[in-house]
């Protein structure tokens, strides 16, 4: 094992500094800040040009988010301030190269921070981190699939193999990791979804039969009513702001459900249009309910109560569309008030008013992204969630129906042809029939499993197609050990990041073209987040000669491995079309994939709810799922903690250290504490604490926290991922999902000493 490699980035002094948050959102300092930050990263003219390009039907998809695109027009810049941040910095200028790489070793590397990592820039060559080495050095690419034949040819099962995806790979590149996977001989592929959305997949694809949303862009100009729970649209999906404008517009209402106030909520200035930049901004939200953290499905309880008693739902729609509805009406009706406001930490009298807004809605939207997902009870909130929906039949018709948010900008499409660690036997059995492998019928790891069976001396390779596991999951120090006791880990990637240091006894980067930059072998294709599948053709010059595309790189993996028979790898190297057909020959909806990914603006994947409403459940039905309000109490001296995102950076890419919209400045290791809190546990601003983190007898704990102020529920926290995730235990995962419970984790602080 390699000794003296950090998991977590190093503890600086920083000198913050706190300001009110921000009433208003984006406008021209948003615009600025994108392009001064594009300007020193990637030079003036590199900036105006990617800026020109994306999200235009001709140009390539941004890898910002999955939130979608005007269908009918696209201006020449369609994109926010974080989109352009994360366009700016793939087409940066600068490089690590080989020469950077025998500067530094993996230990040198491991205590600069995760922003100084990244900021060494774009990686040029296919690199090896030899056993025994502390040094990465340059490796052909011939010899590097070689050294993924040999670990391959080694294996004593086929489960000892672990392929990751981040959902940045394309359709393309994606339908061929999975076809790797299960060529090797297993359905290991945990992606980054079973920390996301995983929990959205599994309640609503119960629920109503797909593990999608079921809205259109154009549907939140429909809307009387639209909820946004959990989500912070003005940082992690800013186009949303205009979607949400528009529902204002047209008259409708927006709700937000979340326990703090997020600016972009309150006031928002479309980036785009210049003229009214200097106006004050369109209101968004009509309310603000601030639940405490984990209360939501307290919180939906009380609304159902409001429905149901005032008699406002669908009683046609139920009759034909649904079953279960008596059971959850009774569950409803004995939950008590008392329960109800105790857990949600709303009064009666406002959880009234809100049910009023819900029962006299004709078409309601319901927005939810990871406040709701990453929870003990995620898939029971979102199974309540979509109780709503049904009882007011807001599905198959326009300005109404369900609408997780996505994150990355693929990630969605990446699940669809085949990222799944349960495909279904119908995916399998046809995948067989196109592909003449063997398909393995076993379930595979996600990405909590992964990391235990790698505890466990259970995985001997682990290969990730981009993405940053180490710092992604829950549970730094143990995902880390579990790294260290794999034989050789192979990472796809743009740029550096912490799980390029703590790795297997051997190591390769193999370094791939990003969304921004011209691939000679054509373009790929993705679907966003309301399942619109485009292309994305990347205009600018490679960052160097020796890169390769990401689906280049897996079928040159495949055929190292595996030759040509029964699957001929070099006819999908070598044409993306092939891929294209190949996919459509398995995965329903895909009909013409060719022809209709050329058109403008691509297609729509066919989505039952949306479009009939029908329903690919057993019952042939939607479903209403009864649960139980989940009871827990912790002890009074305790707190939870959430994690999340400020608004520098980019999951684990850190861009700067300012979260302008929250008001904090220049440091991420704090930590957001009620003002009242504050005062009983003897704590002024910026005070230091150590917190640990309580789950069924373990504790772990993290020093040297600084306390900021913030307008935030009494009893609850919040620090930034991916700096916290050391305190989100590995075992506490969503009931039904397995995702990491990162927005819900017991602490325990004490002022730090020293
Ligand atoms: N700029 C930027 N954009 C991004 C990303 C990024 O890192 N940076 N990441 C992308 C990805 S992969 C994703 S998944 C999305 C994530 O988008 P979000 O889900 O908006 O991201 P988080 O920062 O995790 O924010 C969670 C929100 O939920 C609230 N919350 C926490 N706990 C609870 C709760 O118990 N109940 C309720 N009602 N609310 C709660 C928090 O206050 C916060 O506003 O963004 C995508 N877009
Ligand atoms: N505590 C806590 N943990 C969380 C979350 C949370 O809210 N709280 N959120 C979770 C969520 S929602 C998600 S989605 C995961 C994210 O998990 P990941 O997707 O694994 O992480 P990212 O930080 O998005 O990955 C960034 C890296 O991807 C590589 N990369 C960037 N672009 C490309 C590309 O085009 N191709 C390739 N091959 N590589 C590229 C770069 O090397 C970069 O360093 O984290 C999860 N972890
Ligand atoms: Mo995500």
């Amino acid at each position: 094992m390699r000794e003296g490699v950090n998991a977590q980035p190093p503890i600086t002094s920083e000198k913050i500094k706190v300001r009110k948050p921000k009433k208003t959102a984006a406008g021209l300092t948003g615009v600025q800040k994108s392009f001064s930050i594009g300007i020193a990263e990637a030079g003036l003219a590199q900036t105006i040009r990617t800026m020109r390009s994306v999200n235009r039907f001709d140009g390539f998809d941004c890898p910002g988010c999955a939130w979608p695109d005007p269908d009918d027009h696209r201006s020449g810049f369609e994109f926010c301030e974080n989109g352009a941040k994360a366009f700016v910095t793939e087409a940066t200028k600068k490089r690590v190269k080989p020469s950077d790489l025998a500067k530094f070793s993996v230990q040198e590397l491991s205590r600069m921070s995760d922003m100084e990592l990244d900021k060494m820039g774009r990686i040029t060559h296919p690199v090896i981190l030899r056993n025994g080495s502390d040094y990465y050095e340059t490796i052909s690419w011939d010899d590097a699939f070689t050294t993924i034949q040999n670990s391959i040819s080694k294996l004593e099962n086929p489960d000892q193999a672990v392929l990751y995806t981040s959902g940045r790979a394309s359709n393309e590149a994606a339908f061929l990791w999975g076809t790797l996977a299960r060529q090797i001989g297993t359905n290991n592929l945990p992606d980054c979804s079973n920390m996301c959305h995983e929990s959205s997949g599994v309640g609503l694809g119960a629920s109503i039969g797909i593990g999608k949303g079921t809205v259109k862009l154009e549907c939140f100009s429909e809307a009387d009513l639209v909820l946004v729970v959990g989500q912070n649209p003005g940082t992690n999906h800013p186009r949303m702001l205009s979607a949400l404008a528009g529902t204002k517009r047209a008259g409708g209402s927006v709700i937000s459900i979340n326990p703090l106030m997020e600016t972009g909520l309150n006031r928002f200035k479309h980036p785009q249009e210049i003229i009214r930049l200097l106006g004050k901004g369109t209101p968004i939200a009509d309310a603000h309910y601030p639940v405490k953290v984990g209360g939501d499905q307290a919180l939906l309880r009380g609304i159902a109560k409001v429905v149901i008693n005032a008699g406002n739902i669908d009683l046609n729609f139920i009759e034909e569309h649904t079953d279960g509805f008596e059971n959850w009406k009774n569950q409803v009706e004995i939950s008590s008030w008392n329960d109800i406001v105790h857990q949600s930490g709303i009064s009666k009298e406002r959880i009234l008013e809100l049910g009023k807004a819900v029962s006299k809605s004709q078409r309601l939207i319901i927005c939810w992204a990871m406040g709701i997902t990453q929870h003990t009870n995620s898939v029971a909130i979102i199974q309540e969630a979509c109780n709503l929906l049904l009882a007011g039949g807001h599905f198959g018709k326009m300005g109404a129906g369900a609408c997780p948010v996505r994150g990355h900008s693929n990630v969605q499409g990446d699940r669809t042809v085949g990222i799944n660690h349960h495909p279904s036997e119908k995916f399998l059995v046809d995948c067989e029939r196109e592909t003449g492998i063997k398909m393995p019928k076993e379930s595979g790891f996600d990405s909590v499993k992964f990391v235990q069976a790698a505890r466990d001396n259970k995985v001997r390779l682990f290969m990730a197609l981009g993405g940053n596991i180490l710092s992604a999951m829950s549970d730094t120090e143990e995902v880390a050990n579990a790294m260290r006791k794999i034989d050789l880990t192979v990472q796809i990637s743009t740029k550096l990041n912490r799980s390029h240091l703590v790795t297997g006894e051997s190591a390769l980067i193999l370094p791939c073209l990003g969304r921004t930059e011209q691939d000679p072998l054509g373009f790929v294709s993705v679907e966003n987040s309301m399942g619109v599948v485009h292309s994305s053709t990347g205009n600018l010059k490679p960052a160097s000669d020796y890169l390769l595309s990401e689906p280049k790189i897996v079928t040159e993996i495949g055929s190292a491995c595996f030759g040509s028979v029964p699957f001929d790898w070099t006819k999908y190297g070598s044409n993306y079309d092939n891929i294209r057909d190949l996919i459509e020959s398995i995965i329903p909806g895909f009909d013409n994939y060719n022809a209709r990914v050329r058109e403008s603006g691509g297609f729509y994947l066919p989505n039952g709810p949306r479009d009939g409403p029908t329903w690919n459940t057993p019952s042939g039905k939607a479903m209403f799922f009864t649960h139980e309000l989940l009871q827990r109490e912790i002890p009074e001296s305790h707190f939870i903690l959430m994690t999340l995102r400020s608004h520098d950076q980019y999951n684990t890419t850190i861009y700067g250290t300012d979260d302008r919209y929250r008001g904090i400045y220049n440091a991420r290791r704090i930590v957001m504490m009620n003002p009242e809190d504050m005062v009983a546990n003897n704590l002024t601003k910026t005070d230091e604490i150590d917190i640990t983190s309580h789950f069924e007898g373990r504790t772990i704990s993290s020093e040297k926290w600084k306390v900021v102020p913030y307008d935030i529920p009494k009893g609850n926290l919040a620090a930034y991922f991916p700096e916290a995730n050391v305190l989100v235990p590995l075992e506490s995962v969503a009931v039904g999902s397995n995702t990491p419970t990162s927005k819900w984790v017991e602490v325990s602080i004490a002022p730090h000493k020293g």
